[in-house]
């Protein structure tokens, strides 16, 4: 899929529809925030800021999202909430005070991020040197802390980044959309740049804790 921010001029675009943000209308609760992503994606190329502006307008309610918010004690887990007809992944992430993942890509997907509760701090890093097998920190580039209700962006293109909730005293909610869905991404030693590949799992998938014994259900170690 050819997923990408669209020259100024935003026309002659096979998803003319889904172009201009200004005739967006603010989704009123999360199925009709899916409904739309379910249109949106279903073109080759989607207008990022489009989806930026469709996250950005929904206002987060926990009615809506609270089935899916699973937490556990010893690291954030990652809860499916649709399938976006094979054209993205949605998931809600739940973060418990103090909890992030490690350093990581997006395995050439597009990512969007948007806070449903608490907060989340993005700290983002230069790609390490290709050229160089030699060990070196990562390059800290921008951290961004996203309130409730915050969107995000990043692509491989933009860099690798860590998230976290900074929080010692509130939990985070956040709803990730990842197109196309990938399984695993790769990870990176903060302190030598080392490299390693991550598989990605669920939690729970549609509100259903996913079984143990499933092969989906591994450690996960992003
Ligand atoms: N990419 C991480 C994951 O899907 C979360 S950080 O936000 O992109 O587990
Ligand atoms: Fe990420």
């Amino acid at each position: 899929m050819d997923l990408q921010s669209l020259p100024d001029t935003r026309t002659n675009y096979d998803g003319q529809e889904y172009v201009d943000e200004k005739l967006m209308v603010p989704p009123k609760n999360l199925d009709e925030l899916i409904a739309e992503l379910r249109k949106i994606f279903e073109y080759d190329r989607v207008n990022v800021e489009y989806v930026k502006a469709l996250l950005s307008a929904y206002r987060s309610n926990p009615k809506d999202w609270k089935k899916y918010a699973k937490f556990d004690p010893h690291r954030y887990t990652r809860n499916l909430v649709d399938e976006g007809n094979g054209k993205f992944n949605l998931m809600l992430l739940c973060w418990n005070e103090g909890q992030g993942s490690s350093i990581h890509d997006h395995a050439d997907a597009h990512c969007f991020v948007k806070v449903l509760a608490g907060s989340l701090t993005e700290t983002m890093f230069a790609w390490p040197s290709t050229e160089s097998e030699e060990e070196a920190v990562l390059r800290e580039t921008q951290v961004n802390t996203y309130p409730k209700d915050g969107v995000t962006y990043i692509c491989d293109a933009m860099g690798i980044h860590r998230m976290e909730n900074e929080s010692h005293t509130d939990c985070c909610v956040s709803l990730h959309l990842y197109s196309p869905p990938f399984q695993s991404c790769t990870i990176f030693d903060q302190n030598t740049g080392h490299k390693n590949t991550a598989k990605m799992t669920f939690w729970s998938k549609y509100g259903k804790r996913t079984p143990f014994g499933d092969k989906e259900n591994a450690p996960e170690n992003n």
